[in-house]
Parts: C-alpha cells; structure tokens; sequence
C-alpha cells in the first residue's frame, strides 16, 4: 500500500473553533497526522510517498473556479484588512441563507468568507491553502497510483485538513478541498467508469454527497451519526437517494448517538452491499476514525480492536482502493485505529 503523506499538513494550525459563545481550541490538530505516521511507521505499513504539484485544473472541475481562487486569496486579503491580523485566523460571521444571492460575490473579505463556508468551527490560516492543496495532490495521486494496471491496489491520502464537509464552492467542518471527490474523480480520469465513494467517518460527508448528488458515475455512501442530534444537521437523511442521472446514487445510513460496533456494522454491511450492487470499478473510502468510544466530540463506540474487522470488511469488495483520511479528534488514538483499519485491509 502506498501512502501519499502531505509534509506541509501542519501549515494548516487552526487556534480556535468557536463552540457556544466561546472560541476553544481546534479539535482538528496536526498532532493527529504525526500520531498515524507514527503507528504505521512502527508497525512497518504501507510505503511513505511525497505528492508532487498539485492538479490545478482537476481542481478546479471539483470545486468552483472562484471557490479555489477565493481560497488562494484570503489569507493575503485578510492581513491585507490589518497587518495584525497575521496573528489571528479567519473565521466566517456572516451567512447568505435563504432569500440571500449567491451570484453576487461582494468585494467585502468577511462577506466572502461567509459566501464560502457554512460554520465558524473551521478557521481558515496562514498556511491553509498551502496545507490544502498539497493534501489534495496526494489524494489525486493516490488515485492515479491505483489506476495504473501495473500498480498497487491500494493508496492512502494520509493529510489533514481533512476534506469530507468540502462542498464544490465552500469549506466548514475542518474541509476546505474535498479530498475524496477528489481522488474518485482522478479515478474517473484515468478510465474507471464507475467510482463509490465509501465515507465511514462519524458526521455525514455532505460535500462529497453534495458534489456527486446529480451524477450517475459516482456512488456516493455515507455511515454516520443521526443528523437529527449531530453535526452537520441539514444534511445526511435516510431519503436523499439523489436527483436526476444521479437518482439512486446516494444512499445514508443515519445511526443514532450511541450506537455499538454490532448495530454499526450492519449499517457498514448494507453500505457495502450498495457499493456491491453498483458494480464500482474503484471504491474510495472517506476513513474517519471519530466514531471511536473516546472520541471528544463523537457518540459512536468502536474500540480500537473493531478497525482490524473494519478493514477485513472493507477488503473483502477487492477493488482498486484510495483511502482518504478525514476525522478523528481522540488525538493520541488516531495512529493506532487508523493502522488497525489499514492492516486489517491488508494489501
Ligand atoms: C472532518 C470532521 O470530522 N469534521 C467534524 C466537524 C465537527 N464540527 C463541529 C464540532 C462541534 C464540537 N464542539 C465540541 C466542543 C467541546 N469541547
Ligand atoms: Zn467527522
């Protein structure tokens, strides 16, 4: 297995998230990349790999033009605002909701940053798109590594920011690039004709589901906390099965907080029988690891021994695979849970 490790990824160091009239410290550090090298270092797996410039324009055909172009910009407008301002990170305040345009990109920063993002938990610094970027050229290229016949099966993104609540124009929930669309479009690219995107990770992958909604190419699969009581609340219901080309192409398996390995499991088992039935010609797998027992901001319980049967579970579909990582906040168990789901894949 090759694992594309974005050696930038600690450019992106968000200080504060803010939670109930509080800015607190980001659960979304770079120690929890540090922690996975470690233990798949130790445990001698997988073949560390750097990615090289990333494609601009496979990029820009996920996301919007003035989305990335946006993202390039910001951090320069922000300190252009206030040269102080470098000490401190961009966060959104202001949203165009309903009866709001959305065509009209105001020359106001913080009326951009609303236009592109939907939460304040997820600050935008000095080196986010530096981070973002290269972690997308690692996802791309661990699908270009599987898309050759005479290559690995297997390739892993190992960055951070992780890219799963990434629409194609916004960022929020710790995304800013999708990542996994990303990599399932390089896949596309390079002659797969048909793409599922597994996404395991404890909150709805919205920007992957959004991304794909109306295409009929890319499955898209989610196992996540019920929205009704979990982030991100306005998306990941058991009836979006998606819309036009993409009618049946989105499938979420809602489970509530609280949920055990066993009842989990199922839900994988039904995930994975769509995937199945879609006669996907590559998966990618959207690997969060928050629904771990310990996980500070997460209501599932995996223990650490349940992500070796993850990763059997998710070999068994024998296909050309690309691991995305996304979240994971029980910081000093990220390594050991991530390495279990990759030798328990084993390949
Ligand atoms: C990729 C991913 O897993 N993103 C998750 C984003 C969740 N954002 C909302 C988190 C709110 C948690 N606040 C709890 C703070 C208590 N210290
Ligand atoms: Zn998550």
């Amino acid at each position: 297995m090759l694992i594309f490790h974005n050696p930038v990824h600690d450019k992106h160091r968000g200080r504060h998230e803010m939670f109930r009239g509080k800015l607190v410290p980001c659960h979304e550090t770079p120690a929890r990349l540090e922690y996975v090298l470690d233990a798949l270092r130790q445990r001698g797996i997988g073949e560390l790999r750097a990615p090289s410039a990333p494609d601009m324009d496979l990029i820009k055909r996920v996301h919007t033009p003035r989305y990335v172009d946006f993202l390039e910009s910001a951090w320069r407008e922000w300190i252009a605002l206030d040269p102080a301002n470098a000490e401190l990170d961009v966060l959104p305040s202001i949203w165009p909701v309903r009866g709001f345009r959305h065509d009209v990109e105001p020359t106001n920063f913080a009326a951009r940053v609303g236009l592109f993002s939907f939460d304040s938990g997820c600050p935008l610094t000095s080196g986010t798109w530096e981070a973002a970027t290269a972690g997308a050229a690692c996802a791309i290229e661990a699908a270009r590594a599987v898309s050759s016949g005479a290559g690995p099966r297997t390739a892993m993104a190992l960055t951070r920011p992780p890219g799963h609540h990434a629409g194609a124009d916004f960022f929020g929930g710790y995304c800013f690039l999708n990542n996994a669309a990303l990599a399932a479009q390089a896949l596309r690219d390079a002659g797969a004709a048909r793409v599922a995107i597994l996404d395991v990770d404890y909150h709805h992958g919205n920007g992957t589901q959004s991304i794909f909604y109306e295409r009929g190419d890319v499955l898209t699969v989610s196992v996540h906390g019920d929205p009704t009581t979990e982030y991100p609340f306005f998306l990941g219901y058991a009836d979006e099965r998606g819309q036009g080309a993409g009618q049946g192409g989105n499938l979420n398996l809602p489970l509530p907080a609280g949920t055990d390995f066993a009842t989990w499991t199922q839900a994988l088992e039904q995930g994975l029988a769509a995937v199945r039935a879609f006669k996907a010609d590559a998966v990618v797998v959207a690997l969060g690891v928050d629904t771990y027992e310990g996980d500070p901001i997460s209501k599932f319980k995996l223990k650490s021994a349940d992500y070796l049967h993850v990763g059997r579970l998710l070999g068994e579909l024998r296909l050309p695979a690309v691991f995305t990582m996304e979240g994971g906040y029980a910081v000093a168990d990220v390594g050991i849970n991530v390495a279990n789901v990759l030798e328990g894949y084993g390949g």
